[in-house]
């Protein structure tokens, strides 16, 4: 690919695509697909403050959260974009309780669609970078169309996965393996241009912590040790970080990805396993940072390890820069009485 070239999206991919003479076209058409979709509802999220669709449609959703009528919207026009490609096998989705079957009227695939239409839908109507996740896994059940099984893959086995931020630019970072590409939508040709060559977290890195404080008295006691620590309240002469916190993982992990830091969001005694879900949002963007050099964990061990058992599954999750995850992952396993 020529430096100086303007290079599409689409172009992209289906330059990745001849790396593989192996490739059937279909993992292409996907994300192509997927890129379209997140065209549309950057389109409507834009136009959020324009228009009446703002306000809660007044019901809730599997996780007992009111849902934004913009969730809804990016729901459909997610579906609506893949349901009839003959790629996918089935898709699950934050916004669906179980399995979402392909019709029967159109033909399948051999891969299942991952993903949280969009996320952070608390900060829709105040202006705030929201966005999309998505992952992609390969069907491994033996029947036709998808089931439980294909559904539920440790991130180890995603094809490709990443997310859409619709902030003051819309961005689609995504990753199949071979690093991190991320590619800015250029409104005035409707095309997502590459942008971001190759990311990598940055060496050195911000040292920036991003969590919610709020829920400090909630925490475990390694865990209030270590934001204390970071503050620069230890004993122990350390500089201290600086923190930031948007409340939107897209966002919160795109900043990260840049600039570098440590992203958390532990479990507390109101969410025992953490608030994020694993497959639609801590996996997918576990698999980002990693292919950028940067680690993702749930305290213990990678979340790319994980098996779900559940579709809705929550994990405590810890992600950014490498040094910073692996003292995440001490403080929480020493003694916390210990100074630092
Ligand atoms: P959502 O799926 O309902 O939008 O919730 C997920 C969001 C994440 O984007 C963000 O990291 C987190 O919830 C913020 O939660 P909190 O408000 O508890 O800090
Ligand atoms: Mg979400």
């Amino acid at each position: 690919m020529a430096d100086s070239a303007v290079v599409t999206i689409d172009r992209h991919i289906m330059e990745e695509e001849r790396k593989y003479p192996e490739a059937t076209g279909a993992l292409s058409n996907i994300l192509t697909d997927l890129a379209l979709a997140a065209k549309l509802i950057q389109r409507e999220v834009a136009k959020a403050g324009l228009v009446d669709i703002l306000g809660k449609v007044g019901r809730e959703n599997v996780q007992g959260e009111q849902v934004e009528k913009l969730d809804e919207f990016a729901q459909e026009v997610i579906y609506k974009s893949m349901d009839h490609s003959g790629t996918l096998c089935c898709m699950v989705s934050e916004e669906e309780e179980g399995l979402i079957p392909i019709p029967e009227d159109f033909p399948v695939g051999d891969y299942v669609l991952v993903f949280d239409p969009l996320d952070g839908s608390s900060n829709i109507d105040v202006n705030v970078s929201i966005g999309t996740i998505f992952s992609i896994y390969r069907k491994i059940s033996s029947g036709e169309r998808g089931t439980l099984q294909d559904c539920l893959q440790p991130g180890r086995m995603m094809v490709a996965g990443g997310y859409v931020l619709y902030g003051s630019s819309t961005m689609l970072v995504y990753s199949s393996g071979t690093g991190v590409h991320g590619f800015t939508l250029d409104p005035s040709i409707g095309e997502f241009l590459l942008s971001h060559k190759n990311i990598r977290l940055p060496n050195p890195p911000q040292r920036y912590y991003s969590v919610n404080e709020a829920y400090f008295q909630k925490w475990a006691l390694g865990q209030q040790r270590m934001v204390a620590c970071l503050k620069g309240m230890g004993d122990k002469e350390m500089q201290p970080f600086r923190s930031r916190y948007i409340g939107s993982l897209v966002a919160d992990f795109h900043r990260t990805l840049l600039k570098g830091g440590i992203f958390m969001y532990p479990r507390d005694d109101n969410s025992p396993e953490g608030k994020l879900r694993l497959l639609y949002e801590a996996a997918p963007i576990a698999l980002v940072c990693e292919q950028a050099g940067g680690r993702a964990s749930d305290g213990e061990r990678d979340i790319l390890d994980i098996i779900p058992t559940e579709l809705h599954q929550r994990t405590p999750l810890f992600l950014g820069t490498r040094e910073f995850v692996d003292m995440a992952e001490e403080f929480l396993q020493q003694d916390p009485d210990l100074p630092c």
